[in-house]
Formats: structure tokens, C-alpha cells, sequence
């Protein structure tokens, strides 16, 4: 499929990991650019994503909402980037788990949220730490998450632990600090950082 792909995010927001994605398989896109609160819960957006929320694609007549999602739809409709994990199982793994567990691990902690000792067993994390030494274990043993090359599993991971190291520096967590030096040299990442950056107005 050749069409343009229309790109709709807010420089502020998990759309820059959607488009660190889209300067990785080189696929020619548009960004509608959406405010919190206003365009963002207008009734043409909300066609796209009932949600409200950012960030979406459009493909042709193929929408799609969530930044998993979006990341595989990617990897997969433009093959030749490379990006779709080699280990395909652990690839699978990886996607989900950073949507679910490791997010709303580092969320809820970020709130504030404590899980009483006892509801630790139903809740999908467990803890914290607990799904950052499961993430820690596996970039140790290897140096990417999904087989012997970046895949859109480490991009993902990647946009979420840059989120993670900058609230907690976490420096008994070697393993991770090195895992994301070895993400922050992907010359798309500085591309769609800069990009955004200078989207976002200077403030005052
Ligand atoms: N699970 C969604 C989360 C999307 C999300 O929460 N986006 C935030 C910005 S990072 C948003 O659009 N918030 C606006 C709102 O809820 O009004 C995903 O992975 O795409």
C-alpha cells in the first residue's frame, strides 16, 4: 500500500514514540497535530479515536489506535525497515508486555498508587520492580528483546524506559542503562525528537 499515512499526535505525548516509528520505515506521512482537551475531543477526531486520545493513524481506509498496535501495523506493512522481530514469539512478548504490565507498573507508581501486599497476585505487574528486573534479565542476556537485531519491541520499550529513566534515574539498574544507550543511537530517534521538540512553543 503506497498511500500517505496520516499521522495524528501532540509533540507532548506518546505519539513521539509513533513517530520515531514512522522515521524508522521511512513511510511518507502527514502529522495533524491535536490539542489535550479541544481538538483532541472534537467530533471529527473522535471518528478516528473514540477515546479522544492520541496517538492514531490513518492508513488508506485502515485506522489504527494504540502505540503497540500502531508499532506492529508498522513494522509489518513496511517489511523492508527490518522491524519485526526475528524471535517472533519473545517479539509478541515484548509488545504486549510494555503496553500492559511494565506502563501500568510505572504509571500507577508515578500516581502514587500502592497495591496492598496481599492484591500484588492479581494485579498484572506484580510490582514495579518486579517487571523492570523481568525487562532487566532479558537485555542483559541479550542485546535486543526480540532476536539478533533492533526491533520495533526495543523502540517500544526504548519510548517507555526514556519515560521511566527521566522521572527515577535508577542507577542500581546497570543493565538498563545500558540497554537504552544502545537505543538512543538510532538516528531515527533523533530525527522525530528534534521534530517534536521544535513543535512544542517555548514557554513564556
Ligand atoms: N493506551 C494508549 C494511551 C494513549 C494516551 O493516553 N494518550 C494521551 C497522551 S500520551 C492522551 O491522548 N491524552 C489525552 C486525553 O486523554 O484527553 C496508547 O498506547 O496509545
Amino acid at each position: 500500500m503506497t498511500d500517505r499515512i496520516t499521522f495524528y499526535t501532540n509533540p507532548q505525548s506518546r505519539g513521539r514514540t509513533v513517530r520515531w516509528m514512522l522515521e524508522e520505515v521511512g513511510a511518507p506521512y502527514d502529522a495533524v497535530l491535536l490539542e489535550f482537551g479541544t481538538t483532541m475531543k472534537a467530533p471529527e477526531y473522535l471518528a478516528v479515536n473514540p477515546m479522544g486520545k492520541v496517538p492514531a493513524i490513518r492508513h488508506g481506509k485502515t485506522v489504527v489506535t494504540e502505540v503497540a498496535a500502531i508499532l506492529a501495523y508498522l513494522a509489518e506493512t513496511f517489511p523492508e525497515a527490518g522491524l519485526v522481530g526475528t524471535d517472533r514469539g519473545a517479539y509478541y512478548r515484548w509488545l504486549f508486555f510494555v503496553a500492559g504490565p511494565l506502563e501500568y507498573a510505572f504509571v500507577d507508581s508515578a500516581l502514587g498508587f500502592a497495591v496492598p501486599v496481599e492484591r500484588q497476585v492479581m494485579i498484572g505487574y506484580g510490582t514495579l520492580d518486579r517487571a523492570l528486573d523481568a525487562m532487566e534479565g532479558a537485555v542483559t542476556a541479550q542485546e535486543w528483546l526480540a532476536g539478533e537485531r533492533f526491533s520495533a519491541a526495543d523502540l517500544y520499550a526504548g519510548g517507555l524506559l526514556g519515560w521511566i529513566l527521566r522521572a527515577a534515574p535508577m542507577n542500581e539498574r546497570p543493565g538498563l542503562h545500558a540497554y537504552f544507550d544502545r537505543i538512543k543511537t538510532r538516528p531515527a530517534l533523533k530525527r522525530a525528537s528534534e521534530m517534536d521538540d521544535a513543535l512544542i512553543a517555548p514557554k513564556g
